[in-house]
């Protein structure tokens, strides 16, 4: 099976957590844009959905599916996104969509988080996958020095702006090893918007589309 067949499986295997009439979180990604497509195709109907990006977003609205502010539809029952890596614990990394900050503000916002991934994406310790970091522009060469310093090799995603009009360094060669503990620690550089290491607030529900149809772990 393909990857972008197991990712689809995995999005059509999450509609079961759709309720009729909901408003949906919803994420960013190859794996979200099939069920977008699955939601819309064969999903039950929702009253809305809260968008973690503007290529959602549009997606989203070319299905005819109506798209909200958070700020409008208060916390949310459930949220459905990808993520570029997980651990056995539900930590993720996410953020090689540039996605991050918005992602993170609604998986905190929703009281379910359905992380849908190809099988691929499942990983003994995190870190093989570069930790996305979102910062204020003026502030970049100071964080990646920072970063540095915790044993990273930084690397500016050079020419990409994030929705927020920010900035991404990607971080390889960090041993990931207390995921918690590296999150607060990056979080509190001054200049950082947002780490896409989702350990404190991790996935609620993995669904992994792989061979030999889809695992759940929760
Ligand atoms: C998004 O899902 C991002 O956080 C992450 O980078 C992406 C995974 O991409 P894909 O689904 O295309 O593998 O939420």
């Amino acid at each position: 099976m393909s990857s972008d067949a197991a990712k689809r499986e995995a999005a059509r295997a999450a509609l079961k957590f759709v309720e009729e009439g909901c408003i949906l979180g919803v994420g960013t990604g190859s794996t979200v844009n099939h069920f977008i497509d699955l939601l819309a195709a064969e999903g039950p109907s929702i009253r809305a959905a809260v968008s973690s990006s503007d290529a959602s977003t549009q997606r989203l609205q070319e299905h005819g599916i109506e798209v909200m502010e958070l700020n409008s539809s208060g916390d949310l029952d459930l949220y459905v996104d990808g993520a570029d890596e997980s651990n056995r614990l539900l930590q993720l990394i996410k953020g090689g969509g540039g996605a991050l900050t918005r992602e993170k503000i609604i998986a905190a916002a929703s009281r379910k988080f359905v992380c849908i991934a190809d099988r691929s994406k499942l990983v003994r310790a995190l870190g093989a996958f570069p930790l996305p970091v979102e910062v204020i522009p003026m502030a970049r060469s100071y964080v990646a020095r920072k970063l540095k310093a915790l044993g990273g090799i930084p690397n500016w995603r050079e020419g990409f702006v994030t929705d927020n009009g920010n900035q991404i360094i990607d971080v390889s060669g960090l041993t990931i090893s207390e995921p918690i503990k590296l999150e607060d620690t990056i979080n509190a550089i001054p200049g950082v918007v947002t780490v896409g290491l989702f350990a404190r607030r991790g996935a609620d529900v993995l669904l992994l589309g792989g061979e030999d149809g889809v695992e759940r772990i929760d």
